[in-house]
């Protein structure tokens, strides 16, 4: 198994995902808006690899980004990361604390009301699914309005944090 024989050392970044996760997805732009090198690992999540246990033990899921040997979980914490970690070039947050605290606002809104909404709309059945539907229009609606206040995109001329977590809605 790949993951296995894997050392992580040095200034090595790695990105342990899944192709079709919204969430690998993330990081994976951002470390290219950054043009961070780094090394992507596919995970068979059938039957993931000890390393992605290892670093996950909490959630056991991807993504996971290890950096200099530090393992950081959970795709918008990932983001901050990688933000504060390359700070050169592409701002992925704004450094206004307002500005900042409302991207956060609206990502976290992505993944706690959007992403499960979506996902029962998509894959629910019947009453459940229809509901979900309806919810999840509502919930994109209050994204859209965000959008149209915030010029083209969330991050205003750039894409920011929150056009990277929507960009898997
Ligand atoms: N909140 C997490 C969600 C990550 C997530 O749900 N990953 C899925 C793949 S899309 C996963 O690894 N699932 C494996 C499992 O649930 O066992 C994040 O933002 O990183």
């Amino acid at each position: 198994m790949q993951g296995l024989a894997l050392v992580i050392m040095g200034e090595e970044v790695v990105v342990f995902g899944v192709w079709v996760s919204p969430y690998s997805c993330r990081v994976e732009t951002a470390l290219r808006v950054k043009g961070v090198p780094y090394r992507y690992i596919e995970e068979d999540l059938g039957n993931k690899s000890p390393l992605l246990l290892k670093y996950d033990p909490i959630h056991e899921k991807v993504p996971v980004l290890v950096h200099n040997g530090n393992p950081i979980a959970e795709s918008l914490v990932i983001l901050e990361y990688i933000d504060e970690t390359w700070p050169q070039g592409f701002p992925i947050l704004p450094k206004d604390p307002y500005e900042r605290a409302t991207a956060c606002f609206w990502s976290k809104f992505i993944d706690d009301k959007c992403m499960p909404a979506i996902t029962q709309a998509c894959w629910g059945e019947g009453e459940a699914s229809d509901k979900a539907v309806e919810e999840a229009t509502e919930l994109l609606m209050f994204l859209e309005n965000e959008l149209i206040k915030e010029k083209r995109l969330f991050g205003g001329e750039r894409i920011g944090m929150v056009d990277i977590a929507a960009n898997t809605v």
